[in-house]
C-alpha cells in the first residue's frame, strides 16, 4: 500500500480501490475503502492550502479508522458496525471517536463526491458551481455555518473543468470523461450499501 502511495494521482487508482471495495456479499472492505479515500486525500492536498482545513479532517478520519481496522482486524464496514453496535446503540451514540460515527462522516462525503463526478462528467464548466451544488445536495446540511461558509470559499479557488480531467492523469479529456463514467456507479455501489447498512442499524444520526 505504501508504494501505491506515492507519485502523481491517478482517478484509476481510486477507480480500482472501490471497484474493489465490494464483495459478492455486498460487503465494503475497509482496506480498499480507505486505500480509495488515501487516494482522493492526495489529491485534495495537491489543489493547494486553501484545502488543507477539509484535508486535515479527511486525514484524520481515515487514521482513526487505521487504528480500529489494526486493532480489532476488521475486514469490513460491517464487521466494524456489528463490533461496535454489541456495546449498545446509547453506548454508540456517546462516543465521539467511534469507528461508526467516523465512517458515517466519510459516507455522506461520498455522496458529495458522487454528484460532483457526475457533474463533472456532465460537461458543466464552472467546477466551483458543480462542487458548491454538490455540497448543498449533500454533505452541506451536516455542517454548520461556519464550516459551510469556509466550505463555500474554497470552492472559488477550484482549477477549471479542463485541468481537473488533466490531473486524473488518465489520458485525453474523452478518456478522463469515460473513465469518470466507470467510476461513478462504483462509488455510487459503495454509497449505497452503507447507506443501506446504516439505516437498517439506525446509525444515520450518529452525533
Ligand atoms: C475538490 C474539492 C474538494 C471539496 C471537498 C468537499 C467537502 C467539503 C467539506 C468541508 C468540511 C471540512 C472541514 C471539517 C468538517 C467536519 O466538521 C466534518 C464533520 O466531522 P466532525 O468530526 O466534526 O463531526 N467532516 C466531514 O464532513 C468530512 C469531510 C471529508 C471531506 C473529504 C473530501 C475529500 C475530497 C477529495 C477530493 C476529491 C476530488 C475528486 C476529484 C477526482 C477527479 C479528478
Amino acid at each position: 500500500m505504501a508504494a501505491a502511495a506515492a507519485g502523481p494521482f491517478s482517478l484509476r487508482e481510486v477507480l480500482d480501490a472501490f471497484r474493489r471495495c465490494v464483495t459478492e456479499q455486498r460487503e465494503v472492505l475497509l482496506e480498499p475503502y480507505l486505500s480509495g479515500w488515501r487516494g482522493l486525500i492526495r489529491f485534495l492536498q495537491s489543489l493547494g492550502a486553501v484545502f488543507s482545513f477539509i484535508s486535515k479532517d479527511a486525514v484524520a478520519k481515515v487514521a482513526l479508522l487505521e487504528g480500529h481496522q489494526q486493532q480489532h482486524g476488521f475486514v469490513s464496514l460491517q464487521s466494524l458496525v456489528q463490533h461496535e453496535l454489541a456495546a449498545g446503540l446509547a453506548a454508540l451514540r456517546a462516543r465521539s471517536d467511534s469507528g461508526c460515527r467516523t465512517v458515517l462522516r466519510l459516507h455522506r462525503a461520498l455522496r458529495w463526491l458522487q454528484l460532483f463526478l457526475e457533474g463533472l462528467r456532465s460537461g458543466e464548466p464552472r467546477t466551483s458551481v458543480l462542487c458548491t451544488d454538490a455540497y448543498n445536495a449533500s454533505l452541506a446540511q451536516h455542517h454548520p455555518w461556519v464550516v459551510r461558509k469556509a466550505a463555500t470559499v474554497a470552492f472559488c479557488a477550484l482549477p477549471s473543468r479542463d485541468a481537473f480531467l488533466e490531473i486524473m492523469n488518465v489520458g485525453s479529456q474523452e478518456e478522463a470523461v469515460a473513465m469518470l463514467g466507470e467510476a461513478i456507479p462504483y462509488i455510487g455501489n459503495v454509497y449505497s450499501i452503507t447507506q443501506e447498512l446504516f439505516t437498517q442499524h439506525k446509525l444515520l444520526d450518529l452525533p
